[in-house]
């Protein structure tokens, strides 16, 4: 093999958006277009060179790859390996197969015996579909474990831009993914490749946040059962290997845990439309209540599903689907229930994404907890995460935070985490259930649910996704929110008979507390005052994670105190609300689009 400089020219649009760059795979290839040949190349040249101008001119030396098994995962890992041994990266860390979780690579990089990794490449494209036609994506995570910040992925940009040359190693032969862990091979006289254990660091991670054995006994009740649906992605794998493995659930526990490159040609999306199969084993209709004719007793107690790359978790008790919102207010005021919280006294500061709900707000006041609200992306938890280790200021661990998107986690890793939400709620029923003898019925998660609505009043909660709406259509409806509410006078709108009445508009923006940047536009807040003057809110926000044309995203949330209403079904409970913000925002007229594509 040789060492070569091969030359290049910028491909325009290589810009990371929420959650890293994410395109159709045949641009990947460069098979779309011949001006694409390097694409992979170039991305990855961009990158490192961004990273060592960050890490004061010096390259890194100790790099993980891995992805989450999608379509062009494998090719994607020996060319990128290629790049970094001719750029000079020393240690290259690679798991067995190539796959390994989002949240199981940040565990790798903060923690991996022998020195912890400056980054990692994770080659995913998340909740996306993947397979030909579909999408592939690479992230990338800096040395905390932490997504790459706005600064550097502007950085990259700005790299790609003017890019002239990338390295790689011409004829080195492919690394051998399935070789067990612990083989090297070298691909210079100075950068190696290392197959590691995709499990290792995150299995102890997780072990650091929860009781397994107490959960090791409580999966023997014959009362307790799970499902686990892994949607084909990278957390499949996991799953297996912890709640089978570890804590000894039935295998038959476990469905689509097998990684497939096209995820079985599923959208891997937990949610309610894409998860349907899990959502009715639960004994759940399609949008989300109680399915009447199921029997709750033959039904499995808690159910949790997945997303590609094992970050993102939908969580059901028993005919009742929790809301990611409501979840992670859940999962907040049963602190005690959660080991890593429990030991330092309960969390030591709390936040949300901007669009999810307030169901967060009111136990972090009820708690008296720091509370702090991000734009959406989990870039933006990081800092706080980071607050003192990275910074040397304030210290906000133990942190729990989360997004509406189902995305739950805390500052044992800087991601999400997929597997560490069903933990939680699994341990929040052992909690609820420390009491409840053997042949007694168990506490379930629809009693958990239903007590804390009782305790703090309800967050009715959904979203509505608008997707591949034309681009232009899309901006023009933000610009007519930002002209006539954001900027214009709300006394002249007029009534339409629903009496929700529009009381206030803004734009938001966020100041980081921990490095004091600002970031903007990051979605359209409009406050309105229901018939029965509860507080109720609509943002309009356009996703930053597709890969053609725009999606709309309309998140609503209405608050109820009233007991005896906590039972209707979200999407009814909100349906007026959603039908004064698309009359007032014209989003029939300006987009043609008379329903959504997803309502979750
Ligand atoms: C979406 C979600 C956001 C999440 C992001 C990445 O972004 O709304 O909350 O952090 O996906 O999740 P957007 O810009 O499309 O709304 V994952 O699991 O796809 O990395
Ligand atoms: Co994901």
């Amino acid at each position: 093999a040789t060492l070569a400089e091969v030359p290049t020219t910028p491909i325009p649009g290589m810009k990371p958006g929420t959650s890293g760059l994410r395109k159709k795979v045949e641009v990947w290839q460069g098979k779309d277009d011949t001006a694409n040949k390097y694409y992979v190349e170039n991305f990855i040249q961009s990158l490192l060179d961004t990273a060592q101008a960050n890490n004061g001119g010096e390259m890194l030396q100790t790099i993980i790859v891995a992805g989450d098994g999608r379509y062009f995962n494998d090719q994607a890992i020996q060319i990128i390996c290629r790049v970094l041994a001719a750029n000079g990266v020393e240690n290259i860390w690679v798991p067995q197969g190539g796959i390994m979780s989002t949240p199981a690579v940040s565990a790798a990089i903060r923690t991996r015996d022998g020195g912890a990794a400056q980054g990692g490449i994770i080659l995913t494209a998340s909740h996306n579909p993947g397979g030909p036609g579909e999408d592939f994506g690479i992230k990338y995570n800096e040395g905390y474990g932490q997504p790459a910040g706005e600064e550097f992925t502007d950085a990259l940009y700005e790299r790609s831009m003017k890019i002239s040359s990338f390295k790689t190693m011409e004829g080195s032969p492919d690394i051998d993914l399935n070789a067990a862990p612990g083989t090297t091979f070298s691909l210079t006289p100075t950068s190696t490749v290392t197959i590691i254990d995709p499990f290792a660091e995150y299995l102890e991670v997780l072990k650091s946040c929860f009781d397994f054995d107490a959960m090791k006994d409580f999966a023997k009740r014959p009362d307790f059962s799970i499902v686990f649906d892994g949607m084909h992605g990278a957390g499949g794998p996991f799953a297996r290997r912890i709640l089978v493995e570890e804590l000894g659930f039935p295998k038959e526990s476990l469905m689509r845990c097998d990684p497939r490159p096209d995820f079985g040609k599923c959208h891997p999306d937990p949610n309610l439309t894409y998860a349907a199969e899990l959502v009715k084993k639960m004994g759940l209709k399609p949008d989300g209540s109680a399915d009447e004719s199921a029997i709750v007793e033959d039904l499995p107690t808690l159910g949790a599903a997945n997303d590609g790359d094992g970050d993102r978790n939908l969580i059901a008790g028993a005919g009742c689907f929790v809301t990611p919102s409501d979840s992670l207010a859940m999962i907040c005021d049963n602190w005690k229930a959660i080991p890593h919280f429990a030991r330092a006294g309960g969390p030591k500061g709390v936040a949300r994404s901007m669009p999810s709900s307030a169901a967060l707000d009111v136990v972090a006041e009820a708690l008296n907890i720091p509370f702090f609200s991000t734009p959406t992306g989990w870039k933006f938890f990081g800092n706080l995460m980071g607050s003192k280790e990275q910074f040397g200021k304030r210290d906000y661990t133990p942190f729990l935070c989360g997004e509406e998107s189902f995305g739950t986690g805390s500052d044992h890793i800087r991601e999400k985490d997929g597997l560490w939400a069903m933990l939680a709620w699994i341990s929040i029923l052992m909690d609820v259930n420390k009491d409840t003898p053997p042949g007694q019925p168990l506490v379930s998660v629809r009693d958990v649910v239903e007590k804390h609505w009782e305790k703090y009043g309800r967050h009715f909660y959904c979203r509505y996704d608008y997707e591949a709406v034309e681009s232009d259509a899309a901006n023009k409806m933000m610009d007519l929110i930002r002209d006539q509410f954001v900027n214009g006078d709300l006394s002249t709108i007029p009534d339409d008979g629903s009496g929700i009445k529009l009381v206030g508009a803004e734009e938001f923006s966020y100041t980081d507390p921990v490095d004091g940047s600002t970031t903007s536009k990051q979605g359209l807040v409009l406050s309105f005052v229901d018939g029965n003057g509860e507080p109720a809110r609509v943002v309009f926000r356009l996703s930053g994670t597709g890969s053609a044309g725009a999606t709309i995203r309309m998140y609503l949330e209405r608050y109820e105190q009233d007991t005896s209403k906590h039972g209707e079904s979200a999407p009814v409970a909100l349906k007026s609300l959603a039908d004064r913000a698309i009359g007032l925002v014209q989003l029939v007229e300006l987009t043609g689009r008379d329903s959504p594509s997803v309502i979750t």
